[in-house]
């Protein structure tokens, strides 16, 4: 098992649609076991697949409190077959866009099919957080994102913060002739 890089925006990748899982074989196994550390390591409540780069259907999640002992979820292949009409508003985050909060509105409780880890298929009724964070993950499979269910004027400032970090922290690596040679840096100099 290994941590893994959290992808951020504006990684385009965080924008594909991921793949459904066709079989359930080592691979897919080894796959968990790395999103379970990097998300236990972020620490986060729930993680995408796609948030480490893999465009596969697959979220794990683990909502027990922090002093009690680990309730590790797998959803594989999830799909939302049931909304209620009734809305509920939570305080939502994203590994993905570190450290930016903001309400969003979801239905209160959805019913969710989804495969466990033995491909067994399975179905759940959630709400409260659960219902919350099942809409979230599924979101990311469909490469949608919470700052999409917010203001456009809020999801827009969040975004130039993002591409303005990304654009800084690329400007600052050195680039390959400065890793290879012994000049002076060629920007940023003076
Ligand atoms: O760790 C996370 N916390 C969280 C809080 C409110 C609603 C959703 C979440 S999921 C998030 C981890 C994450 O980015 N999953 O995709
Ligand atoms: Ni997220």
């Amino acid at each position: 098992m290994a941590i893994r890089d959290i992808l951020i925006i504006p990684d385009k990748r965080l924008r594909a649609k991921s793949e459904p899982v066709k079989a359930i074989d080592a691979s897919v196994r080894a796959l968990v076991g790395d999103m379970f550390e990097t998300m236990y390591a972020a620490p986060g409540i729930g993680l995408a697949a796609i948030q480490i780069g893999v465009a596969h259907r697959v979220v794990t999640m683990d909502l027990a409190a922090k002093d009690a002992p680990p309730e590790p979820k797998v959803f594989i292949n999830p799909e939302i077959v049931g909304a209620s009409a009734e809305k509920s508003t939570y305080e939502e985050g994203c590994l993905s866009i570190p450290e930016y909060y903001e309400a969003v509105e979801r239905p209160q409780a959805v019913k969710v099919k989804y495969l466990d880890l033995d491909g067994k298929a399975q179905e759940i009724e959630a709400d409260g957080l659960l219902a919350t964070c099942l809409q979230h993950e599924v979101d990311h499979l469909n490469g949608v994102l919470f700052i999409d269910h917010i203001s456009k004027l809020k999801r827009d400032m969040v975004m130039k913060k993002f591409k303005k970090a990304a654009k800084k922290a690329d400007s600052d690596k050195p680039n390959s002739d400065e890793l290879a040679g012994d000049k002076e840096p060629s920007h940023h100099i003076g």
